[in-house]
């Protein structure tokens, strides 16, 4: 394949921040993406570098050196934006500059193949699976820590819905869960806000309210409730700091375990630290094989320490967001990994997002178990439960 053209806009996400859209052309195809940004990021992520340098890199370093040249695949091209790049990090151009280019490229691709992009992806992962699975909706309906000016302890307060065999139905019904949330936060609090991810934040009194908000809402079933504590957010000189209060790694594994009890706690996302990996070890012994413990920023979507995390045996599911690695290929490998060691797949976007869906191709075509995506209030959000259910149309019919 030969690249025509490449064309790079400064755009906003939904925080109001800058970020890169990056155009490509080739033949009859034009395609476009564009890069979101986290804000409760792990240690190991690669380097984001400023939107004006992006730019820069972009027109200056990359496009000379690809702009047509024959370039056979995503691999291929993948391993001409690590060459240039050159850094075990992505510094250099950065990963916000060289994921752009890796996911547009592969857009160009799946049209050239004459695919879907979710099925470019599935051939690509080299997925035997496989009857198709829709990954489980993991949604964030409570925002706190750093997405709700820690209004809330915990990040993300999520439901947990789907069975793998579907997205509309859930979709549907996770419209009319949200809006009766709504009218009982309203009902309770003065002042409910909106957080980054679009789901409510309210000033809470206690570590089990939120969850007890959730629990009775009457879902016509059991809820399934699953949070995201990004923990390190609060640790500091190796003590826990909520609402003013310390707690040891000890003492927050028995609040996870009361909550557990209490309120059908099926997946905890960063419950501790990163550094803090002697607790991860801890509660993967202490609780359910069928309880999902979620590394984000212990595992940053990177194969190496996705690797670390297995053989320490510190999670038994990954957070994949390719933001946090940098290239299609490596999160394919992160993907390969994880799967290799029966690892859960959560597809996750980020909490400053854009209106690119490519997460959801991403999660249908390694056969994720969840998707991240946010509350349905945000149009960058809704793109991509809207791009699952245009999905599932086109394998359903
Ligand atoms: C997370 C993410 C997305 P951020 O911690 O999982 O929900 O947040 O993008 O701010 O890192
Ligand atoms: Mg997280």
């Amino acid at each position: 394949m030969k690249i025509d053209s490449i064309k790079v806009n400064k755009i906003k996400n939904s925080r109001g921040e800058d970020t890169i859209e990056v155009e490509m052309s080739a033949g009859l195809f034009s395609v476009k993406a564009s890069i979101p940004s986290g804000k409760s990021r792990g240690l190991n992520e690669a380097v984001v570098v400023d939107v004006d340098k992006a730019i820069d890199n972009i027109e200056k370093i990359i496009t000379p050196q690809i702009v047509l040249r024959e370039i056979s695949d995503i691999y291929e091209f993948d391993k001409i934006l690590l060459n240039l790049d050159g850094t075990e990090n992505k510094s250099n151009l950065g990963a916000n500059t060289i994921l752009a280019m890796s996911i547009v490229f592969l857009r160009l691709e799946a049209k050239a193949k004459g695919e879907s992009l979710w099925e470019c992806i599935r051939d690509l992962s080299n997925s035997t699976i496989q009857e198709m699975v829709f990954p489980r909706l993991f949604v964030n309906l409570l925002n706190g820590g750093v997405h709700g000016n820690f209004n809330l302890p915990f990040q993300e307060y999520m439901l947990i819905l789907g069975d793998g065999s579907s997205v509309v139905d859930f979709f549907n019904k996770l419209q009319e869960i949200f809006e009766k949330l709504g009218v009982v936060l309203k009902e309770k609090f003065d002042d409910v806000q909106m957080g980054d991810e679009g789901g409510y934040s309210f000033k809470s009194t206690g570590i089990e309210e939120p969850f007890e908000i959730l629990k009775d809402l009457d879902l016509g079933g059991p809820s399934e409730i699953g949070i995201d504590v990004a923990a390190g957010e609060f640790y500091k000189d190796g003590v826990y700091e909520i609402a003013d209060k310390k707690y040891s790694s000890e003492e927050l594994l028995e609040i996870y375990k009361k909550l557990n009890e209490k309120f059908n706690l099926v997946s905890i996302e960063g419950p501790f630290a990163e550094k803090d990996t002697i607790s991860f070890a801890k509660i993967m012994k202490e609780f359910d094989r069928d309880d999902l413990i979620v590394g984000d920023d212990l595992t940053t979507t990177n194969p190496e320490t996705i690797k670390k995390a297995i053989e320490e045996k510190l999670v038994n599911a990954v957070i994949i967001k390719p933001n946090q690695i940098g290239t299609v290929s490596e999160t394919l490998e992160a993907v390969r990994v994880a799967k290799e060691s029966n690892l859960k797949i959560i597809v996750s976007h980020r909490s400053g997002e854009t209106m690119d869906s490519f997460i959801a191709d991403l999660a249908v075509g390694v056969g994720a178990y969840g998707i991240k995506a946010g509350a349905p209030s945000q149009p960058e959000r809704m793109v991509k439960y809207e791009r699952l259910v245009e999905i599932e149309r086109e394998v359903k019919g």
